[in-house]
């Protein structure tokens, strides 16, 4: 049997109770209970690291026995492991649970399996309701998951030849102000920010998220400069509320690093080299591209060099989104494969 209208309605809820859920090294997941009848009878979300999943946070707002026969929806596969909590598969049999409808498969290896566990009980299964929706909301979690890295956003601004830079090295306010307040709403959900060395000589960016006031938003991504070149002694970067770090090279050890930090989310503004390197070491899984409707001309372009030289190499993307911000555009583009660019 496939998902209910009232499943699919407890599954939309499921994934708003999830937002409620702090942004951290464990996955915002919500969780409904229906009664057999298709009414919500519970819900929970799960709090953050150390504190009970989802689908235990759901079952405690019920007295004992009051789940039995219940349809519990989850927007992750409840888990089948011993963590730092009891393994949700199990707390879901125990409290009689008929049926269990999720949105996308728990991809971490320590904690899968719960699915399984459940059909071979008994219990009813069913998977990928609302997956998009799920997705989108795990996105920076899943990569880190699959591909030990943090989801990387790279952006530029450019005119409308795709330059970045007028002949002098002047590239400030390529775009209005409505694109610019853009760029300082997504920089605030990352939680780091990453330019190079080149753009930090040249245009000594604060690198805070703020609001259109000037002032500093309430959640700030850690500032971090690429490339070995020293941070002047009076930059603006040294100012940042929670100071800054930098890596010489390597770019896969530096985004190792940084996961290991608990950064899920990176932002990278780096300038022309920087987020050429992103693409050629094939870690960009989103692009931000805010086109001016301006000219510059001249060899000053948005991206360098990324090792194709012939048209059948091109990097080839999807575009997800468009939107006028002002006079600009912003266009929203990934990999043409998840992860795989
Ligand atoms: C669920 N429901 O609400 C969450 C799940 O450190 P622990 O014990 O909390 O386990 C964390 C792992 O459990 C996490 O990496 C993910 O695989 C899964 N998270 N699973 O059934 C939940 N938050
Ligand atoms: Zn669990």
């Amino acid at each position: 049997m496939t998902a209910t209208t009232a499943e699919h309605d407890a599954m939309r809820r499921a994934l708003a109770l999830a937002l409620r859920g702090p942004r951290g090294v464990n996955p915002q997941v919500g969780a409904v209970l229906l009664s057999p009848e298709g009414h919500v009878i519970a819900e929970g979300w799960h709090r953050g690291a150390g504190t009970p999943h989802a689908e235990v946070a759901a079952l405690s707002q019920l007295e004992s026995g009051a789940a039995r026969g219940a349809t519990a929806i989850v927007t992750l596969e409840p888990c089948n492991h011993h963590g730092r909590t009891g393994p949700c598969a199990e707390a879901l049999l125990e409290a009689g649970v008929a049926r269990v409808v999720y949105a996308i498969d728990d991809p971490n290896p320590g904690s899968s399996g719960g699915a399984e566990r459940l059909r071979a009980a008994g219990v009813e299964v069913e998977s990928g309701v609302l997956a998009d929706e799920a997705h989108a909301l795990l996105d920076s979690w899943l990569t880190v998951q699959r591909l030990g890295r943090p989801h990387v956003t790279v952006k530029w601004a450019q005119t409308l030849d795709g330059r970045a830079a007028a002949a002098d090295g002047t590239s400030q306010w390529i775009t209005g102000a409505p694109a610019r307040a853009d760029v300082h709403r997504r920089r605030a959900q990352a939680d780091a920010i990453v330019v190079g060395t080149g753009t930090l000589l040249a245009d000594d960016p604060a690198l805070t998220a703020r609001a259109e006031d000037g002032s500093l938003l309430p959640a700030q991504p850690l500032p971090v400069v690429l490339g070995e070149r020293a941070v002047p002694g009076d930059a603006a970067v040294r100012r940042h509320p929670l100071g800054f770090v930098q890596y010489p090279g390597d770019l896969g050890a530096a985004l190792t690093d940084l996961r290991d930090r608990g950064v899920h989310r990176v932002f990278v503004e780096g300038g022309p080299a920087v987020a050429a390197s992103f693409v050629r070491e094939r870690v960009a899984d989103e692009f931000l591209v805010y086109v001016a409707p301006a000219l510059l001309g001249g060899d000053m372009l948005a991206l360098r060099d990324i090792g194709v030289t012939s048209i059948g190499e091109a990097v080839r993307l999807t575009l997800t989104d468009v939107e006028r911000l002002g006079d600009d555009l912003l266009l929203v583009a990934s990999p043409a494969i998840e992860g795989d660019t």
